[in-house]
């Protein structure tokens, strides 16, 4: 065999490779269109503090950032699911995302804002998220609400999938609450040797190489669905009220796993963005007494301002609540919504930058029939 094709050969199994960790032309495009890349691909498979697993398809080995990347904006620092050039072990560049899954407004201040300004990105590339909600304690339709809400603001894809189905007897009451919460969106409820459940959930992962995300509180059931889906204990999972009472979760070390089918699935992705962005949700637990009349609203998306049966405002005619209450809640909403305007804006205009990069290199191949 000559070089050349040794050469090829070499890249070929590589591009295979890559291929089966989602690699595409996408990829291939953002990669062609960097000035001077450094590095070779490789896909996130587990963020740390200050280190990230990395795999090429073949190989899965420990990294850390470049000082370049750690003092650019935060939205471009690794996630899990991005796909990265590393160098000796050094990630260089986070190649142009699909999308990502970002954590929007948050209540947080004083030493929670810095941590949670840090990292914004949960996951990258993803063709599904999954929110994980189990059918005991852990059941929130609120929450689940929020995640949906979280999900689409990112244009990405919900579903729902109700673990635990074995300890209720009827199925139908949860569905249907959730279904109503969710117009449209796709609703399992799984048993725990539920096989029937078990290939609704694989069939999200039929065509081509998906990628899916799992969220959802410590203990609702994510580990112990994926290691069914694998088919052997992969994750750890542990006991519901340990993990809950210590508050953290039980999965550690790898995120990113390529199931036997081809579809590739993140277990409890940025597990501390998740956590503050629910307990950052500081209207809900600071003004909990609206958040419980709002309940008895006409409309769920009632804004306590005009509408037509408002549970809230009837309560501050009758006196139930005080005016300067509501007036503070409203206040705090919308505080909370242009922070997350702001942070969403930001992060879209980085994407938008980097799109015209792209596009800009895709105009020169064309005029000067560069390759
Ligand atoms: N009865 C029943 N128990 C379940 C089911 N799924 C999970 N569990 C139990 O719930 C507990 C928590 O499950 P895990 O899979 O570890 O939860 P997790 O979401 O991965 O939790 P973290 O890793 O802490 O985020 C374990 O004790 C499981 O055995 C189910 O479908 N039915
Ligand atoms: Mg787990
Ligand atoms: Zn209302």
């Amino acid at each position: 065999m000559n070089k050349e094709s040794s050469v090829e050969n070499y890249k070929n199994n590589l591009l295979s490779h890559l291929s089966s960790l989602g690699w595409s032309n996408f990829f291939q495009s953002a990669l062609v269109a960097l000035k001077s890349p450094v590095g070779v691909p490789a896909r996130v498979s587990g963020a740390r503090k200050n280190s990230f697993l990395v795999t090429d398809g073949r190989d899965e080995w420990l990294t850390t950032v470049s000082g370049r990347l750690l003092h650019q904006d935060v939205e471009l620092f690794p996630a899990v699911g991005d796909w990265v050039l590393v160098k000796d072990s050094v990630i260089t560049t986070v190649l142009l995302r699909q999308n990502s899954l970002s954590r929007g407004a948050s209540g947080g201040r004083g030493k929670h804002m810095d941590a949670a300004r840090q990292q914004q990105v949960i996951a990258a590339n993803l063709d599904i998220v999954f929110i994980v909600c189990g059918l005991d304690n852990d059941f929130n339709v609120r929450r689940i609400e929020r995640y949906i809400t979280l999900i689409y603001n990112c244009g990405l894809t919900p579903v729902v999938l109700l673990t635990k189905a074995d300890t209720q007897d009827s199925l139908e009451d949860f569905v249907y609450e959730v279904e109503s919460v969710a117009f449209g969106v796709p609703v399992h409820a799984l048993g725990f040797h539920d096989e029937s459940s078990l290939q609704e959930v694989q069939a999200y992962f039929a065509d081509g190489v998906k990628t899916a995300a799992m969220i959802g509180s410590s203990g609702a059931g994510k580990s112990t669905l994926l290691n069914r889906l694998v088919g052997k204990e992969l994750q750890r999972t542990g006991d519901v009220s340990a993990a809950v009472m210590k508050g953290r979760h039980t999965t550690t070390e790898r995120d990113l796993i390529t199931l036997p089918n081809g579809g590739l699935l993140i277990d409890n992705p940025g597990i501390r963005e998740i956590a503050f962005w629910e307990s950052g949700d500081g209207v809900s637990s600071s003004f909990a007494d609206i958040e419980e009349l709002a309940t008895g609203c006409r409309f769920f998306d009632c804004s306590h301002t005009s509408e037509p049966g408002c549970n809230v405002l009837s309560a501050v005619q009758s006196g139930e609540l005080s005016e300067e209450r509501l007036a503070s809640y409203h206040k705090m909403k919308r505080e909370l919504w242009y922070a997350s305007e702001r942070q969403h804006k930001t992060a879209d205009r980085l994407e938008k930058e980097r799109w015209k990069e792209v596009a800009m290199y895709a105009r020169s191949i064309k005029k000067h029939g560069k390759r």
